[in-house]
């Protein structure tokens, strides 16, 4: 396992790599060309530029989220191709310089899905919250305004407004498109990109959908161990795996997290670990990574990635925003420094005691 964290690039992240590097135990970044909008080629030279950056600073690229999927791929229209093409170039760039780990999403239109960002904790901190009954009495439109205006300034990730201010458009587009349509399209990309990616060594880790359900009538493929089981069987080669995402799949609570990760063992590339805290099914809030702080057994879940022998990069995923920080909701430095070297801690325990030292 190698412990990082999510790095959004100097030009839009309050965290900076020195302050990164000085987690103990984290070795690398998780990063992203953030500007670069869905669909679009990356560059070498970008690329280049940014991974100098993170090595400059003594730390490692050790994967790449997001690749965002161009909405024409997930729709499957006729110019899918051209899309499918840019981003089969942009993963041969990425191989090129020897980064070969991407985390992307298959969801329609919108990523996660949260209704508020800044909820208030006992603790005095704030965080990420969901509520289902609020979700049934608001738009899509409504939804986006709100996360616009409670995310501090920031664009959060997955709600970059190239995307959002063609929410009708977009909503119409997808009409027609059920699951059986959806995972198709998913195949399809996933057999055009596979040459590539076994030439260079590339993991595609596809991230659940989040919350692990279907929204506004839109479909959700990625959801719980069946589903997943399927995409996997599907493109059945080690370069088809999965981001897993403890608070994503953890918003269903049939979702058994320690025995999905025994189920899906190698095929798990990358994890992302974070704790919820769950009042009644449909409504929870994001917790501290401590289990006794959420719903989850965050031991049992370490466990069990150590048991299948994970290697890969995790990163405390969301954070409380706390102790002042004035940061993008859930990606602030303090809770996600917390959150590593709790995750890390547990994972020593976990070595030490199944070694008998
Ligand atoms: C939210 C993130 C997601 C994730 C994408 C991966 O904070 O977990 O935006 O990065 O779904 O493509």
């Amino acid at each position: 396992m190698k412990m990082t964290l999510r790095w959004y690039g100097s030009a839009y992240d309050t965290v900076t790599l020195e302050q990164i590097k000085q987690i103990p135990g984290v070795t690398g970044v998780i990063t992203t060309l953030y500007d670069v909008p869905a669909g679009e080629k990356w560059s070498a030279k970008a690329i280049k530029s940014m991974k100098d950056e993170v090595e400059a600073a003594g730390l490692e690229v050790s994967g790449i989220e997001s690749v965002n999927i161009h909405d024409s791929i997930k729709i499957g229209t006729p110019d899918r191709d051209k899309y499918i093409q840019n981003y089969i170039e942009t993963l041969e760039e990425l191989g090129k310089q020897d980064i070969n780990l991407v985390c992307y999403n298959f969801m329609p239109v919108f990523d996660w899905l949260r209704t508020k960002l800044d909820k208030k904790r006992p603790d005095g901190s704030t965080v990420l919250a969901y509520d289902a009954s609020v979700v049934e009495n608001l738009t899509p439109q409504m939804l986006f305004d709100e996360i616009k205006n409670s995310s501090n300034g920031f664009i959060m990730p997955g709600w970059e407004p190239d995307r959002l201010d063609h929410i009708k458009g977009l909503f119409e587009a997808y009409k027609g498109v059920d699951e059986e349509k959806l995972f198709n399209n998913l195949v399809y990309f996933l057999k055009a990109i596979q040459p590539v990616c076994e030439k260079y060594g590339m993991k595609m880790a596809i991230h659940p959908d989040d919350p692990s359900w279907p929204l506004f009538g839109l479909p959700r493929i990625i959801r719980n161990q069946e589903m997943i089981t399927k995409l996997l069987k599907a493109v059945d080669a080690p370069f088809n795996g999965l981001t897993f995402c403890t608070g994503s799949l953890g918003t269903n609570l049939d979702n058994d997290l320690p025995k999905m990760i025994r189920a899906f063992g190698s095929r798990i590339h990358f994890a992302h670990i974070r704790n919820l805290h769950h009042f009644s099914p449909g409504v929870f809030e994001e917790a501290a990574h401590l289990s006794s702080d959420g719903s989850f057994d965050m031991y049992e879940i370490v466990k069990a990635l150590y048991t299948v022998g994970f290697e890969g990069p995790i990163r405390p995923d969301h954070g409380r925003t706390m102790w002042g920080e004035k940061c993008m909701p859930g990606y602030g430095l303090y809770d996600r420094a917390l959150g590593a070297t709790y995750i890390n801690g547990l994972w020593e325990a976990i070595d030490k005691n199944t070694k008998g030292n």
